[in-house]
């Protein structure tokens, strides 16, 4: 018998047949085990047991349960375990004991336990135990109120339409519980720039309507969080200045978080970008990036509130002739002397890498260097340098480098997490189109996020096959196939967009498809200066400098062209196109034939693919199928369009005489 109502909202349609929008909660029919009955104790809260209930026969069928049955999956509380942790193992009488740490814990241990039953791992032997690394994981949404979402590949917004707060209830619970079943414990649902009505969401009228939000997410423990704009005070109440020294700007800022917590009471706190790509700031008012950031702070800290402070500032109106400036170099030299200077409640939120979300990028210089003050590694997870959601792109195989990228003293990035690095970002890549996120394969972008968020060592192999397992089934064709097409989609798209680190010869318009010197002569900092002879920003000590914001062993390591990572060079050094790389072929070759190759990847993916045809659902297949086509129109855009613009710049030919249009 079912332990309790289930209520109106909550019930998924958990049809015998694959659909897009259950993402990688899919029914699945695996061999059914014996009857259970489910027990759990008064502390548990009802969501974690409706979603064993759901979970559970989603996988096995209706028949799973049995109010007679001997065994039972068992749910409890248990306060011995480490935060939001939890425990799944066998009771050694043929039935589970799912033990969380928490009201979290015990939802997060039921899609554990769901996922090893669905990845087909034994039901007798599962013994699962985590917590998570990273305290606060945290979904960035950049959706706009009138509907649109910046760098949003997959339909509107889930959340806003016509200048409101706007959505489908069904759809934001099956969000939430997405979320929650990859550990996600946070969510800012709006864009870091606020611009127009946006900035009204923290408005009287508009607060009650975002908590109708947080009431949902709630239910699956996350907490809600808004983008908000610096100059609110002066733009919503017309006071004279936002300045974080005077009393008004002060008093203001205590008496809307009185507001907004009188509707959300567990609200997470603001994420704000200031003072960069038009944006003002503290900065703009003659006033530190710590003393914005501790206003706002201080008028959360009453209600436990958190400011998450970007770090994204640079001067985007740079004048290209001017090569002293290095746009890499700008957030670690505004925040590393304010180390120490910002409140335990502010998170100074920091993109991977120093440039911006590019294909590759060494890891920022400032994650880590912060020993004073709280961080946050921002990740993205919608592609927009990384292919729309038209182009396959594994960024699983992406952050697993970032997490091992070396951060001094023989640490990994990873080492860092939960301890330096006190949260964890990721720029949402979902919308209003049935499957999420517009290629159904960039579902498993986001799964990966929540589970290496949840614990960075986790490897990408992994995450990756758990994914397909999930989604797709136990189909051994697609569980041997798929996975390893995924991984290596990565290295595919960095061969024909951006070899040996370059970047940025993207559209400026939006980041699509090719430009070699669509930012060349832009005020945006973002140059690879090609000249006839030579390709790259000299970025050493005897260039640029940037890498002496690293510690000295990594410096050692980025300054010489011999040591430095190959895939990273043309980033930290300029070179002659004539250098010569460790497979013996010149730089320019390398370029030639990463465009040709990424070609022929792409054409052997879509081969692939194909072979998987009676194995995949068919609205998947032919979705992904018909963005795969598009993919390889791109990837022989950008060998044609790259290959000749070198061509054109050096006079040298590809030594293997393949087309290149002079
Ligand atoms: O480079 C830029 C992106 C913007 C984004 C910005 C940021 C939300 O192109 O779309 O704005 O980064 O991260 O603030």
């Amino acid at each position: 018998m079912r332990p309790r109502q289930r209520r109106e909202a909550f019930i998924i349609e958990c049809g015998a047949n694959y659909k897009e929008h259950f993402a990688w909660l899919q029914p699945c029919g695996n061999a059914f085990p014996h009857p259970l009955r489910l027990v759990s104790s008064a502390d548990v809260p009802a969501i974690a047991i409706d979603e064993c209930w759901e979970g559970m026969k989603r996988i096995f069928g209706e028949n799973i349960w049995n109010n007679e049955a001997a065994s039972a999956i068992s749910l409890e509380i248990d306060g011995s375990l480490s935060r939001e942790g939890y425990r799944a193992a066998s009771d050694g009488a043929g039935g589970i004991r799912v033990s969380g740490a928490d009201a979290s814990g015990v939802i997060y241990g039921v899609f554990a336990l769901l996922r090893e039953l669905a990845c087909g791992r034994c039901f007798y032997g599962a013994n699962v135990e985590s917590s998570p690394k990273v305290p606060l994981r945290i979904i960035n949404h950049w959706d706009r109120t009138d509907g649109t979402i910046e760098r949003g590949y997959a339909g509107d917004s889930l959340f806003f339409k016509d200048g409101g707060v706007s959505f489908d209830v069904a759809r934001i619970v099956e969000y939430a519980r997405l979320l929650a079943s990859i550990g996600i414990n946070a969510i800012v649902v709006n864009n870091v720039n606020v611009n127009g009505n946006d900035i009204r969401l923290i408005s009287k009228e508009m607060i009650p309507e975002v908590a109708k939000l947080a009431d949902i997410f709630r239910v699956y423990g996350i907490r809600l969080a808004l983008s908000v704009h610096f100059e609110s005070p002066v733009m919503l109440d017309c006071l004279p200045s936002a300045d974080p020294l005077d009393e008004n700007a002060i008093s203001w800022w205590k008496r809307k978080c009185e507001e907004i917590y009188r509707f959300i009471p567990d609200f997470a706190g603001f994420l704000v970008k200031v003072d960069s790509e038009f944006r003002g700031g503290p900065q703009a008012l003659g006033r530190s990036q710590a003393e914005g950031a501790n206003m706002l702070a201080r008028a959360l800290q009453p209600f436990g509130g958190i400011v998450w402070w970007r770090c994204f500032i640079y001067n985007n109106l740079q004048d290209w002739r001017d090569s002293s400036i290095d746009r890499p170099k700008a957030p670690y030299e505004l925040f590393k002397p304010q180390d120490g200077l910002f409140d335990s409640n502010v998170m100074l939120q920091v993109k991977n890498g120093p440039s911006d979300f590019q294909v590759r990028e060494p890891n920022s210089p400032l994650l880590g260097a912060m020993k004073h003050t709280k961080e946050c590694l921002e990740l993205q997870i919608t592609q927009e340098y990384t292919g729309h959601q038209i182009d396959l792109y594994s960024l699983a195989s992406q952050w697993e480098e970032v997490f091992a990228f070396p951060s001094g003293s023989g640490r990994a990035l990873s080492d860092l997490m939960g301890d330096e690095i006190a949260s964890i970002a990721g720029v949402a890549n979902v919308g209003l189109d049935d499957n999420w996120t517009g290629h159904t394969l960039a579902q498993a972008n986001l799964y990966a996020f929540g589970r290496l968020a949840w614990n960075p060592r986790l490897s990408a192999k992994d995450v990756t096959e758990e994914w397909v397992k999930l989604t797709f089934g136990l189909d051994k064709k697609v569980n041997e196939a798929l996975p390893d097409m995924i991984l290596r989609s990565r290295k595919v798209y960095e061969k024909y967009n951006s070899p040996l680190g370059l970047g940025w010869m993207v559209n400026v318009a939006h980041h699509y498809g090719p430009s070699p010197e669509g930012y060349e002569f832009t005020k945006w900092g973002t140059y690879h200066r090609a000249s006839c002879k030579a390709i790259g920003i000299d970025r050493t000590a005897k260039g640029t400098g940037f890498t002496r914001q690293y510690s000295a062993e990594i410096a050692r390591m980025l300054e010489d062209a011999r040591t430095c990572p190959e895939e990273l060079l043309l980033y930290f050094h300029r070179l002659p196109y004539s250098f010569e790389l460790k497979s013996g072929e010149t730089l320019l070759q390398h370029i030639y034939d990463a465009h040709f190759e990424g070609v022929e990847d792409v054409e052997a993916m879509i081969e692939l693919w194909r072979r998987l045809e009676k194995h995949i659902p068919k609205t998947a297949f032919a979705s992904v199928s018909k963005r795969l086509e598009m993919q390889l129109e791109n990837a022989k855009e950008w060998r044609d369009v790259i290959n000749t613009y070198f061509f054109r710049m050096t006079g040298i030919p590809d030594k293997r005489r393949r087309k290149i249009y002079p």
